[in-house]
């Protein structure tokens, strides 16, 4: 009866949130049922003219049974919150086998990238049961990345990282909407998402252009843009050397400690004056206005592979060397 009217369910999940709809729905309906049968019976019972009993008040419930109620509401309202809660906080936490899509809005369009560095816009491939996290900025305003089939609506924000992730359940085409109004022509910024059982989506990926993957992108830039002269172990500079920093405990100058984690890195490019790292002098410019969003998600990338060691990234820090397994020569972008 509600499936006409609610969106396809197509993520693992839409089905958990359905379900705590429902069980809202039908526990405040049963509520309301009984509210309105309480009022109709009295409202009959003392209409005026009627002969009830006005006078002597109803016996006094015993003590045990006003506990009783008292707690079983109590339990009950603490079990859904425990439920919601846990539903939606499972919601926030990727599984670490996901992949990775990279989100780039802007007025009026969604940019996607692939790892492999496939590009698309206002469209969004992923494979089928398997968990993708997506990690998202915005190049202006306030956008809202939002799949109603999935359940999911996450806000996409000019200089900082915002991430959510889904395990799509079915396959087909959905909806994409900004669901954050950004300007003129946010309610034509819509797009589609494919969802492709995996050996499709794979044979998708290997027949798109060639882009350059995410990390191989940034290690070229990271030569080109001149972030080896500093931070290159040979380097005559005192920076501190990026390889294994992703996602280890950074010390800083004023006292605090931060997680490098993307959004830490980020800033790290965009305002190096404002998280100095202990030890070292707050000498590196700022990249602000010399990089585009897609390229700092390139370098982000390109740092967080010299943690993980994944898709053959290695220490490859010094000048020149900086794409292993290719000649430098043919490094893309980069410039002898
Ligand atoms: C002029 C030298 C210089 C250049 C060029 C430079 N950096 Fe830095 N960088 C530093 C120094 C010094 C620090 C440590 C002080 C600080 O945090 O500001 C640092 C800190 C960092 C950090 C934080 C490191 C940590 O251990 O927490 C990151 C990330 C970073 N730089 C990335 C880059 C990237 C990417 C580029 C190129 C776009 C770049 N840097 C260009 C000198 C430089
Ligand atoms: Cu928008």
């Amino acid at each position: 009866m509600f499936s006409s009217l609610m969106p396809d369910v197509a993520s693992t999940q839409a089905a958990k949130t359905d379900t705590l709809f429902f069980a809202l729905l039908g526990l405040s309906s049963a509520i309301i049922l009984l509210v309105l049968v309480l009022v109709a019976t009295f409202a009959i019972r003392y209409r005026r003219g009627s002969r009830a009993n006005r006078g002597s008040l109803p016996p006094i419930l015993s003590r045990e049974f006003e506990i009783g109620w008292t707690a079983t509401t109590l339990f009950v309202f603490l079990f859904l919150f425990w439920w919601a809660g846990s539903s939606q906080l499972s919601a926030l936490a990727p599984p670490k086998d996901a992949i990775e899509i990279h989100v780039v809005a802007k007025q009026w369009m969604w940019k996607t990238q692939h790892s492999n560095g496939a590009r698309e816009i206002n469209e969004l491939h992923a494979p089928l049961g398997v968990p993708v996290r997506l990690i998202m900025t915005s190049q202006d305003a306030i956008h809202s990345f939002f799949m109603p089939a999935f359940r999911i609506k996450k806000d996409v924000l000019p200089g900082r990282y915002t991430e959510t992730w889904f395990e799509a359940s079915k396959l087909g085409v959905f909806h994409l909407f900004c669901a954050e109004f950004c300007g003129t022509d946010h309610s034509r910024m819509l797009g589609r998402i494919v969802i492709m059982t995996p050996e499709d989506y794979a044979r998708w990926l290997t027949a798109q252009p060639e882009g350059d993957d995410l990390a191989h992108e940034g290690a070229a830039l990271f030569a080109t843009r001149g972030c080896s002269g500093c931070h290159a172990p040979s380097s005559p500079v005192h920076a501190p050397n990026l390889a294994g920093l992703y996602g280890r405990t950074v010390q800083l100058a004023d006292g605090r400690t931060v997680t490098a984690d993307d959004a830490y890195i980020r800033d790290s490019i965009l305002q190096p004056g404002r998280d100095v790292v202990a030890g070292y002098e707050a000498i590196m410019p700022s990249f602000a206005s010399i990089l585009s969003d897609g390229e700092i998600q390139s370098l982000v990338a390109y740092i967080r592979s010299l943690a993980t060691g994944q898709a053959g990234r290695g220490p490859a820090l010094a000048p020149g060397n900086a794409i292993e397994g290719r000649p430098s020569g043919e490094s893309d972008g980069a410039k002898p």
